[in-house]
């Protein structure tokens, strides 16, 4: 595979790759807790990612390991360094962490986020690979872990409700109520992860899916995303879809007729197709 950088970040890597888009969490000393610096540069390289219409799925990785300790980390979720008194501060003194719409854009992006588990996925960062489409854990070094009780920093959205979609009521209060650790086997048991993989092959797997839902109908998987998530998400769940609908009903005669028609001041003509 020959990776191209496409931007240069401090706090993450982003490349692609015929079709691919990968993008890293790239603080392996800090478990690869994000601060605000880090949110804004993945809003950042997925919004480019959504608008790249050469890319129909992304990656979300992470570089490693821990230089320290040779410790594979996906993401440990809100770096507590960066959390004041109030909240998270950015370089500009302002509170800010903006995770949530990085959530937000990996759900409602129209294209596949493969969540790849190299190691510790924890707080936040357990989150986010409840928010990606799939996720491919390492056999060997990936653990899941809800620390949000111990540091009073929850994910009352996503990270909790839609876990618990997900893997069930018990086992969702289980795991934030609790916080202990389960292994890669453990989370594909409660059905949070699509594939165990050894870790020497976890990268290489996820390209391959990667390329698997690239040879699929790019409107089939966008749809088929949206209507997946409709039900959780309400009424924006079905604006997204909405959206969608009319992007297709634009492209007939019929809506090309209505333009038309008002332009040039006249009765449309529908030719009464009223399909069954
Ligand atoms: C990941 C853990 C379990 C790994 O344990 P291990 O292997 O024993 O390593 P440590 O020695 O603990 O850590 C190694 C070095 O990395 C630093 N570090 C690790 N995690 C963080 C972190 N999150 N922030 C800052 N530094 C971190 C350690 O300090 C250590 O550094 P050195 O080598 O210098 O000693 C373990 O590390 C762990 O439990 N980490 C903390 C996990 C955690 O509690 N994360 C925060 C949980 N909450 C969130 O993420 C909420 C996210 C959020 O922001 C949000 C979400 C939804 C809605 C709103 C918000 C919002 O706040 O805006």
């Amino acid at each position: 595979m020959d990776w191209i950088t496409v931007k240069e970040y401090e706090d993450i890597t982003y490349k692609k790759c015929n079709g691919v888009a990968r993008i890293a969490f790239n603080r392996p000393d800090v478990r690869n807790a994000f601060r605000p610096k880090t949110t804004s540069e993945l809003y950042n390289a997925f919004y480019d990612a959504q608008e790249d219409t050469s890319i129909g799925v992304v990656l979300l990785s992470a570089e490693g390991p821990s230089s320290k300790d040779g410790v594979y980390s996906f993401c440990s979720g809100g770096d507590q360094n960066a959390r004041g008194h109030q909240g998270y501060v950015g370089d500009d003194g302002q509170h800010r962490l903006n995770i949530l719409e990085v959530q937000r854009l990996i759900r409602f992006m129209p294209k596949v986020v493969i969540a790849v588990i190299p190691g510790w996925a924890v707080g936040g960062g357990h989150s986010l690979h409840v928010v990606c489409d799939l996720s491919l854990a390492s056999k060997e070094h990936a653990i899941f872990k809800q620390t949000d009780a111990d540091v009073t920093s929850f994910d009352g959205g996503y990270g909790s409700a839609y876990l618990a979609k997900m893997v069930g009521q018990k086992k969702a209060r289980e795991i934030f109520f609790l916080g202990r650790n389960y292994s890669a086997q453990d989370a594909m048991d409660m059905g949070m992860v699509n594939a165990v993989i050894p870790h020497a092959e976890l990268e290489d797997t996820a390209y391959e899916w990667a390329q698997e839902i690239l040879g699929k109908s790019p409107m089939a998987i966008k749809m088929l995303k949206f209507a997946m998530n409709l039900t959780d998400d309400g009424m924006v769940g079905q604006q997204v879809f909405a959206g969608e609908a009319t992007r297709l009903a634009y492209m007939t005669e019929e809506a090309k007729e209505g333009r038309n028609a008002f332009l040039e001041k006249r009765k449309p003509n529908f030719e009464k197709k009223w399909l069954p």
